[in-house]
Order: structure tokens, then sequence, then C-alpha cells
């Protein structure tokens, strides 16, 4: 018999891909690892359990789709999932589906190696695991590696520090404290009325002023719900064919179609229906037109005046520095009326730079902020950030950092060349983030699927995405992003928040549809552009594994 790895697939990561991934991979035969850093199921929502955090999709859209008894059963509450009810959702699938058990949680990977003589890949977790296997799936999430700005001084001061993406399991007393909050990204924007409502102040100190769309939270009907589920297979089917993987109508019309009038109250609708109606719903050329773009950047600064009741406050608070969508959406409740608590104030970062962290509090150029919490709502080093820190090294020893010193080069944002088994979902030049991400995630993972399915039915051993099909994909990705103003931005999308990291658009803006398609053409045409072959050589241990691997092995059951 031929030495094996231990198991067919380690897939990293618990939250909607790594669920999927496993149960996908479980059900087609393959013996699977799952690993997780978190003590349990969510991903994301797991760790960003910050006070006001939730979805910006809304509820029907916001799960899985191939659970048809289980969506009938699920309750539809509020318009927008908050954290807890979504993590509840995880948790309660991932119970139904008894995925847990196949699972080490707690475990933070370190290190993903390839054996080029084995043909397989060992997976670390300091001492905690270590484990081979011929292919790891990362399901790591996009937006999880998270980006903490190292100001002088923070270590001294004397009070609580905490990020938005890490936030801790139990409340954080805030009643009476004077609370700082650095970002104004979505999470910044989220946090910022629960923070206001609950402590005794809050200083927000922003470094870019924000287009924020209102979300218009509301408790959803119940004959809507009703009318919903009735439909659900139908609105699932149709959603896998739209570009942002949420089946609302494209507006039809450019700007210049139509009269100021007419332009005016079509912004007005759709603000006053929120979150999606406003950021997709406006205008067809929204974000590729700098005259549309001016249009709509110009009607959300009139909002902000409206809402803001000191004209000073309201100034700082409008966005001149990037074109309307060309930074990631904020979608918030109440963001722009909580500066008119009189317990909120601004500080405008471009005007009054942050110096340093001081024992009590944030000094900036004007002067000391006195504080008793520092919320960091700072981001993610986005979709790269989360797979180099698993220190991946390929064919020949090969780092990953390395590979994608110069900017990610994948294909289908799926697979890197120079490493073979290896594949990211969600990872650059995927459209994950630019879409209702579990329905980009749910596509990745069964075309995954279905491809080592191909393999082990023709007797492959490795997968490996083709230099040349990597170098065409990335190409297409900048050439996508390049027809619009994205890339004029300095936005996580463009890695231009994360210093030194280089600027490269990093998601897959073609739609989902079409990227869907896409996919669908290479597996029907036989996976061209993926190298498919490779019989592993030498023997090899059939399992490395560490003592505490016993105990997790022994706990997962080894997958079998
Ligand atoms: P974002 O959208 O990246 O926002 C981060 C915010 O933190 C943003 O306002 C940044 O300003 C600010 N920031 C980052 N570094 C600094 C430093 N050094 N000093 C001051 N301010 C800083 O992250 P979020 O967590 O809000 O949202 C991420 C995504 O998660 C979101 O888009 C959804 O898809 C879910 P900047 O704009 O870079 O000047």
């Amino acid at each position: 018999m031929s030495p094996a790895p231990g198991y067919d697939a380690v897939v990293i990561g618990a939250g909607f891909a790594g669920l999927y991934m496993v149960y996908r991979l479980r059900e087609d035969g393959f013996r699977v690892l799952g690993v997780e850093a978190g003590d349990g199921v969510g991903g994301t929502w797991y760790w960003n359990r910050y006070p006001g955090a939730r979805c910006d999709s809304e509820s029907m859209y916001y799960s899985f789709s191939f659970l048809p008894e289980f969506e009938q059963e699920w309750p539809l509450e509020e318009r927008y999932p908050t954290q807890p009810v979504i993590l509840d959702y995880l948790r309660t699938v991932a119970g139904r589906l008894d995925l847990p058990k196949h699972f080490v949680f707690g475990a933070r990977i370190d290190s993903v190696r390839y054996d080029d003589q084995a043909g397989w890949w060992t997976v670390r977790a300091g001492d905690r695991l270590a484990v081979t296997a011929r292919y790891v799936i990362t399901a790591t999430g996009a937006l999880s590696a998270s980006n903490r700005p190292q100001f002088p001084g923070a270590a001294l001061f004397e009070g609580e520090q905490h990020s938005t993406a890490s936030w801790p399991a139990e409340p954080v007393p805030l009643a009476g404290r004077r609370a700082g909050l650095i970002g104004t990204g979505s999470s910044g924007v989220q946090v910022l009325p629960e923070l206001a409502r609950q402590a005794q102040s809050v200083t927000v100190f922003q470094r870019t002023a924000q287009f924020v769309t209102p979300a218009r939270q509301e408790r959803l009907d119940p004959r809507l719900v009703a009318l919903w589920k009735a439909n659900y297979q139908e609105i699932r089917r149709r959603t896998k064919f739209t570009p942002g993987g949420i089946p609302i109508p494209s507006p039809l019309r450019s700007a210049a179609e139509l009269s100021a009038a007419e332009q005016t109250a079509l912004c007005e609708e759709a603000w006053r229906r929120g979150g999606i109606w406003f950021l997709d719903g406006t205008f067809s050329d929204a974000v590729t037109s700098l005259e549309t773009n001016a249009i709509v950047a110009s009607f959300v600064r009139s909002k902000i005046s409206e809402i803001v009741t000191d004209p000073v406050v309201a100034e700082k608070l409008k966005p001149w520095t990037h074109a309307w969508g060309t930074k990631r959406v904020p979608v918030g409740s109440d963001y722009y009326e909580t500066y008119n608590r009189p317990n909120v104030s601004l500080v405008d970062l471009r005007q009054d730079p942050i110096e340093e962290i001081t024992a009590r509090g944030i000094r900036t150029r004007s002067g000391e902020h006195p504080l008793d919490v520092i919320v960091y709502a700072t981001g993610f080093d986005a979709l790269t950030g989360s797979i180099e820190r698993l220190h991946v090294e390929g064919r020949n020893g090969d780092r990953l950092e390395d590979a994608w010193a110069g900017g990610p080069r994948t294909y289908l944002g799926l697979m890197v060349p120079g490493f073979p088994n290896l594949f990211t979902i969600t990872g650059p030049g995927s459209p994950g983030v630019v879409t209702n991400v579990p329905v980009a995630i749910e596509q990745h993972v069964e075309w995954i699927a279905d491809l080592l399915g191909h393999a082990r039915d023709h007797g492959h051993k490795t997968v490996e995405a083709a230099l040349s099909a990597a170098d065409e994909w990335t190409a297409h990705v900048q050439d996508v992003a390049n027809t619009t103003l994205y890339p004029t931005a300095d936005s996580w999308y463009m890695g231009a928040n994360i210093p030194g990291k280089p600027r490269v658009f990093l998601p897959y803006i073609g739609g989902l549809d079409v990227y869907r398609q896409r996919c669908d053409e290479i597996a029907a045409a036989g996976y061209p552009g993926f190298e498919l072959g490779g019989e592993p050589a030498a023997a090899a241990p059939a399992l490395a594994v560490t003592p505490a691997e016993e105990r997790g092995a022994a706990e997962v059951g080894r997958g079998a």
C-alpha cells in the first residue's frame, strides 16, 4: 500500500466557508479535518462581536441555500441580522450537520508546508497540532487578519484597549467612561452609536470621512417573511445569477439620461429605502462615470448637512478624498445622527493627527484627549493577510509571501501557481468581498469540491494552477477594475490601508454571475488552466502528529 497523508483535506476556518467545505467534502467521501483558531464556529461572526455589529446584507439572503428544510424553520426577524443572530445561525447549522466533531478548535495555524517528495501538505498550529493532508483549503475569511496600528506609547495607556475585530466575549463596561474610537469604516460606523449610548463620552478619531448609507433596520413583516419562504428556492436560484449575490434589479439608466429633478428623486427614493437600494440602486454608471459619481457624492454630502446640526462637524464628516463607492460604503444606523449628541466629539486626523498614546488618553497635535477606553476599528489586511499569516511554503520551499510580494497572483482567486493542492476560498481575485459573501462562498466550495471529485475520479494526485492561467486571470482582475473608479481610492480593496502592501486591486469586480459562468465553462471543458497529475513519489510518515494532536485527532475521530 502506498503511504498516504493523514487526511484528504484540511480546511482552515469554521465560518460560512469552512463549515460548508467540511460538510461538502465529507458528503463526497473525503476524509477531512477542520481547524479553527477560535473556540467555536462562526468565523467573522465569532470574532467581530462588538456592540452594534451586524451584516449589511439582508437576513433573507445572508444564509446557506443548500438547507431548504432548515431555511423554512429559521426565523427571520429583522431586516439585517445582528452578530448574535448570525453566530446563532452558524452554530445551529453546524450542530444540525454534526460538524463540530470534525474540527479542532483553539488551534491557530502558523505553518503550512508542501512536501514535494510526498506530494502532500503538513499543517501545524504551534505545538497544538500537526497533520498531513493532500489538500489544504483556506477558509480563513477575506477580512479576518486585523490591522491594529502601533501608535507610539500604546503600551503605556492605563485604560482598556479593544479592537472591534477581536472584541471580548464579555461586555466591555462603558457606563461612566470616556471612550475613544479610532476608525470610521463599516465597523466604526456600526459601533459608534452603541458607544455613544453607553459611554459617558465618545471622541471619534477620523482619518477619512466616509459616505455612510442609512441601513433602515426594521422588524420584518411576518407576511413578507411567509411570502419569502414560500418562494425561497426561486429567490435562491435567481440570486445565483446576479452580479452581487442579491436579486435586486440593477439600475438601467445613467444619470445623463435623467433630468436633475429625476436624479434627485431617484437618490431620495434610494436613500429612503436604505442599504443595498442606495448602494446598487441609483444610476447604472455610479462607479464608472466621474460626473455621475459626483451627483451621488454631492447628494450624500447634502444629507450630512441636513442631519448634522453643527455645521463645523458636518463639514468634517463630508468626504472629499475619494469618489463615492470606491471605498467600501458603510451601512449605518443613526451614524450621522449620533454626532448631534452632546457626548460625542469628532477629531479630524487630517488636520490634527495622532502623535502618541499616553497613560491617560490620545494626544493629537492640538492636545491630549483623556480616555478610559480606546476602541480600534482600524480594519484588516484584506484578502491576502489571513492567507499569508498561515506562513505557506509551496514547491521548493517557496514562500507565499514572496510569491505575492508584488501583489497576489491567483487563478480565479482559488489557486496559486507553485502551491499545488492549495485552495483559497474568497482569496484575492475572487469576487467574494464585493458580493453577498455566502453566495460567493457556496459557489467556491461547490466548484472546488467538484474539482477534487474530478481529480479523484481520474486518478490525479495534484491540481495546480498554470502560471499562464494565473497571469491571465490576475491581469483580467486589474483590467476589469480599471474600467471603474475603484482603483482611484486609497481603500483596502487596493491594499492601501496597510503600509508597504502592493497597490493592486484585490477582488474581482466583474460580477459573481460572470465569474460563475467562467468557472462553469472551465469545469465543463475539463479544467483548462489547471495542471492535473503528479503521482506522489516517495514514502513519508502516514501522519505527523504531536501529542496534542493525538488528543485533537482523537476528538475529531480522524475525520473518518
Ligand atoms: P475599514 O473599512 O478598513 O475601516 C478602517 C478604519 O480605520 C478607516 O476609517 C481607516 O481610515 C481607519 N484607520 C486605519 N488605520 C488607521 C490609522 N493608523 N490611524 C487612523 N485611522 C486608521 O475596516 P472595517 O473593520 O470598518 O470594515 C472592514 C470591512 O468589514 C467592511 O468593509 C465590511 O466589508 C466588513 P482610512 O479610511 O484608511 O483613512
